[in-house]
C-alpha cells in the first residue's frame, strides 16, 4: 500500500465513519482517534481515544504517521469556549505534532463557513478574503492560516477542503448548491492526498451542482473531477424561485442557517 499509516481524526463522526470504510487501501495501518468511542479495531487498524485539546496525548497520537486527515473538532455552531479547546487549541496541537514528528502532509477539513458571509449571488474562489459566519467558522479560518503559516515557515504541506455539504443527500435549497456526495467527498481526498505536489492548497469540497458559488481554480492541480451531482435530487426541490427570499438572510448568504446561530443571539 502507498503508506504504512494514515491517521484520521474526528473517526467517531460522520464522515469519520464513512472514511474510516474508505481510506483503507491507502495504508498498511490506519489510526482512528476521536474524543468519542470508536468500536473495536478491525484489521489494519489502531484506535487512540483522546480529547484532541490534550497536547500530550496529541503528539502521542502522531508518532509513525505519514499523513495526516484532520476532521476531528466540533462541526458546528457553539460557544468559543468550546469552540477554542476543540478547534483552536486541537488544531494547534496537530500542527505542532505534526511538525515536530515530520510528517508530510495534512489534510484539513475546513468548511464553507469560513465565507458564509459571502452572498449566494456571489461567486468566489480561494483568493478572496475569508469572510466567517461565526466562532465554528472563525476557527476555520484560524485552521487555514495555521497551516498556511506551517507551510511557509517549514514547508509542511496541507489541502485545506471548505466541504460544503457532505450528507447522504440534500435536505433543504441550500444543499442543492453545497452539496458534496461521499464518493465525490473520497475522491476529492485522495487527489489531496496523492497529488505529487499541493504546497498550501484550498479546495471548496462540492459535487458537481447544477447551481454554484465557489470557483475551484486555485485547486486545479489536484486533478479533482466531481463524478456527482445534486440535480438527481431536483425533484425534491421543485420551485427555486422563492431563492434567495428577500426576507429570509439564511438565503440571501452562502452560511445559510449558520446565520441564525452562535453565541451573539443566546
Ligand atoms: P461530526 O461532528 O459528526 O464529527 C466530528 C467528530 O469530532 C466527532 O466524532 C467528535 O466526537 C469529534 N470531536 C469533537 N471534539 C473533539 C475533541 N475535543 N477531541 C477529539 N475529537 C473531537 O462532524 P462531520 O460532519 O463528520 O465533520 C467532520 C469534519 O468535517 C469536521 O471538522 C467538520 O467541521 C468538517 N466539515 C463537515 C461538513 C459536512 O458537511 N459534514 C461540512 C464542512 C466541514
Ligand atoms: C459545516 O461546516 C458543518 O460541519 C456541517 O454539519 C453542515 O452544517 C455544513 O457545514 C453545511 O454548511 O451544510
Amino acid at each position: 500500500k502507498p503508506f504504512k499509516r494514515i491517521l484520521l481524526t474526528g473517526a467517531a463522526g460522520g464522515l469519520g465513519k464513512i472514511l474510516r470504510e474508505r481510506i483503507k487501501p491507502w495504508a498498511d495501518i490506519i489510526r482512528l482517534s476521536d474524543i468519542s468511542p470508536m468500536g473495536d479495531a478491525q484489521e489494519g487498524e489502531e484506535i487512540v481515544q483522546c480529547d484532541l485539546s490534550n497536547k500530550a496525548a496529541v503528539h502521542e497520537l502522531m508518532k509513525d504517521v505519514d499523513v495526516v486527515l484532520h476532521f476531528g473538532g466540533i462541526s458546528t455552531e457553539n460557544n468559543f469556549e468550546a469552540i477554542m479547546a476543540a478547534n483552536i487549541q486541537g488544531t494547534y496541537n496537530i500542527y505542532e505534532a505534526v511538525h515536530l514528528a515530520k510528517v508530510k502532509r495534512v489534510i484539513f477539513a475546513s468548511s464553507n463557513h469560513v465565507v458564509g458571509y459571502y452572498k449566494t449571488t456571489d461567486y468566489i474562489d480561494a483568493s478572496m478574503p475569508t469572510r466567517p459566519d461565526g466562532m465554528y467558522g472563525i476557527s476555520k479560518c484560524f485552521g487555514e492560516s495555521l497551516s498556511r503559516y506551517y507551510y511557509d515557515r517549514f514547508g509542511l504541506e496541507t489541502v485545506c477542503i471548505r466541504i460544503g455539504s457532505s450528507f447522504p443527500e440534500p435536505i433543504n435549497k441550500r444543499m442543492m448548491v453545497t452539496y458534496l456526495s461521499y464518493n465525490d467527498l473520497v475522491e476529492l481526498l485522495r487527489c489531496a492526498v496523492f497529488a505529487p505536489r499541493v504546497g498550501h492548497t484550498i479546495s471548496f469540497g462540492v459535487s458537481n451542482n447544477p447551481a454554484s458559488w465557489w470557483d475551484n481554480r486555485y485547486a486545479a492541480h489536484l486533478g479533482f473531477q466531481a463524478k456527482d451531482s445534486s440535480t438527481v435530487f431536483a425533484h425534491k426541490f421543485p420551485d427555486s424561485s422563492d431563492y434567495p427570499a428577500a426576507d429570509d438572510i439564511t438565503t440571501i448568504y452562502q452560511g445559510g442557517g449558520f446565520l441564525l446561530t452562535g453565541p451573539q443571539y443566546k
